[in-house]
């Protein structure tokens, strides 16, 4: 009798459980779909004064030269800046922005193009009770799920192998890394899993193979991080925002206040960098977003400003592929003497680097010679004796500066954390500093509310969760097919036209000019190793 009754309320829980596990997926389905639902509601009621052709660079400055002020200006195109643009033009904001180089050259096309929560934050969340560094990982696995959706043509997940060489380690490395997934929730990519020590090492025969247990293989997303950038650049234009690169701040424009004497922000002078005209632009609210720069962006404002950031220098290298995994990266938190080390695979090469170290801001850091070599050494340090990396296998090198921030407000120089932050000077004048490539969205977002909020502009909420961008409507994995049979364009230079463009890659495509050959029929290369062709040069000045 007792037994029978224990089984049927066996069978009560257990289908209990699995009507639960039933009734979340449905309930995750659920909200994804309402999500969805939202986000093209959003999307329609959304202006776009230029859904057919961009204005051209000229019509840009005209348009930023309007008499009539703008709402915002932003200062700086790099993501952050880009981000902000496009977030306060779908917010219905009259907006502006300058960039006095080209779109992303910047620290933002310089980064590891990793679109990461941080796995090292979250263990640091762990092991010191942080409340703070487990929101800020929550909510960059939040933007990271988000920017692969939004540009899925730009970005994908990307596998990541984290060798393990203790015992010890492995439950340890794998509760984080489980820690990790759990965290991301609904917005995790792919589950991680273990790798054996054999299996790890035919992934990656070039490891050391002494003292190595197994690895453990966790997801982050990757992206082209400059296309990006554009992407979001371009993305703003659309919406009708007035954007300009080669146009440089070269002076904040102020005016008082009437009743109280105080002085307030009230645009900027720019300056055609490439015909050197100066005009003015009109703005309630200016926000600088000048990355690493911000500090003299800031001192312009008032020359008593307490310096927020503290910059310092990642240098990476390009080497030929078979230094990564097959289509997988490899990651060292913590080699033998602290440093983290990274291997990522890169279009067909491989992208190595390793932790950062203090510099001063210029304009266009250039890796030194002694940067590169460290690098190399790290690596022959790190990989299995026979190998034999050389200096002349380095193909490229740059050196990106990250504005590390410590907050104006506390007086402890410790806090410098990756988090970013939005401060207001007395006179108006908004600073978004710090953060991350992954989080430039809800950077920008909050940069906006504080913009909004402070100079009392009528904007409607926030629209950039899940609004596609540049090049997203139209691509599909396999789009690269069509390009192939529709055009007669050869099967690598189709998956860069799509990777770059993507619904836009027809555009391209079309305008490629016929070789004269049996095949490929259009898309003359411009260096055979490379899948870049004639037609980019002209589509890239348009
Ligand atoms: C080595 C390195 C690796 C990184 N890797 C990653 C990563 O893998 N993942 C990740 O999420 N984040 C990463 N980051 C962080 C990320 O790259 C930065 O947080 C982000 O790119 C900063 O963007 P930004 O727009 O603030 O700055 P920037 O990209 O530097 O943009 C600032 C722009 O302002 C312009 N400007 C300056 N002064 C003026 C003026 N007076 N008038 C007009 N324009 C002006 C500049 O020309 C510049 O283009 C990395 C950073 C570094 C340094
Ligand atoms: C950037 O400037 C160049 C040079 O004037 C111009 O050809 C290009 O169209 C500009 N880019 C954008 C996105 O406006
Ligand atoms: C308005 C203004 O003075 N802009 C400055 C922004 O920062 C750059 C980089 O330091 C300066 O060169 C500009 O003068």
């Amino acid at each position: 009798m007792a037994f029978r009754k224990a089984l049927k309320q066996t069978v009560i829980i257990g289908g209990g459980s699995l009507v639960t596990v039933f009734g979340l997926s449905q309930l995750i389905e659920y909200k994804k779909t309402q999500a969805r639902l939202a986000r093209v509601a959003a999307e329609a009621e959304l202006r776009v004064p230029f859904a057919d052709e961009l204005p051209t660079r000229q019509a840009q400055l005209a348009a930023l030269q309007d008499p009539e002020e703008f709402d915002v200006l932003v200062v700086g195109g790099g993501a952050t800046g880009a981000g902000c643009a496009l977030d306060a033009v779908t917010r219905n904001l009259k907006t502006a922005l300058v960039e006095r180089n080209d779109f992303s050259s910047g620290t933002s096309s310089r980064s590891t193009k990793l679109i990461h929560g941080g796995v090292r934050y979250l263990q640091k969340a762990i092991m010191q009770l942080d409340y703070e560094q487990y929101m800020m990982v929550k909510e960059a696995l939040h933007e990271r799920a988000n920017l692969l959706e939004i540009a899925p043509h730009l970005s994908a997940p990307l596998p990541i192998m984290l060798p393990v060489y203790k015992w010890w380690q492995l439950p340890y490395y794998w509760a984080g890394i489980k820690m990790y997934d759990l965290v991301a929730g609904v917005h995790n990519l792919k589950s991680s899993y273990v790798l054996s020590k054999n299996k790890a090492l035919e992934h990656f025969p070039m490891l050391k193979k002494d003292k190595l247990v197994g690895a453990i293989v966790y997801y982050d997303g990757q992206h082209n991080d400059a296309r990006m950038n554009l992407a979001i650049a371009l993305s703003s234009a659309r919406y009708g925002a007035a954007i300009a690169n080669y146009t440089e701040v070269v002076r904040l424009l102020k005016t008082t206040d009437p009743q109280t004497g105080e002085e307030k922000v009230c645009g900027a002078r720019c300056r055609d960098v490439i015909t050197g005209q100066e005009f003015d632009v009109k703005a309630k609210c200016v926000i600088n977003a000048t990355g690493p720069f911000t500090d003299s962006l800031r001192k312009m404002d008032n020359q008593e400003t307490k310096n927020i950031c503290q910059p310092s220098a990642g240098v990476h290298i390009v080497i030929p592929g078979y230094y990564s995994p097959d289509n997988m990266g490899l990651l060292d938190p913590s080699t033998s003497d602290g440093r983290v080390i990274f291997f990522l695979p890169w279009e067909k090469m491989t992208i190595a680097g390793t932790t950062d170290s203090p510099t001063s801001v210029t304009a266009h850091p250039i890796p030194g010679e002694d940067d590169i070599n460290f690098i190399l050494r790290e690596i022959r340090n790190y990989l299995s004796p026979d190998v034999e990396v050389r200096r002349g296998d380095v193909l490229a090198a740059w050196s990106g500066i990250r504005p590390l921030v410590t907050d104006p407000n506390s007086k402890d120089t410790q806090s410098i954390c990756r988090n970013h932050i939005v401060s207001i000077s007395d006179s108006g004048l908004v600073t978004i500093a710090g953060g991350k490539w992954t989080t430039y969205r809800s950077m920008a977002e909050e940069t906006l509310d504080a913009a909004v909020k402070t100079h009392c502009l009528s904007a409607g909420p926030c629209k950039t969760v899940g609004l596609m961008l540049e090049g997203a409507k139209g691509w599909t994995p396999t789009l690269y097919i069509r390009l192939v049979q529709d055009y007669g364009l050869e099967n690598e230079v189709a998956q860069h036209l799509a990777s770059t463009y993507g619904g836009k890659a027809f555009d391209v495509a079309k305008m490629a000019q016929v070789t004269g050959q049996r095949w490929p029929i259009v898309g003359k290369r411009l260096v055979s190793e490379f899948p870049y062709i004639e037609v980019l040069v002209s589509f890239l000045t348009q």
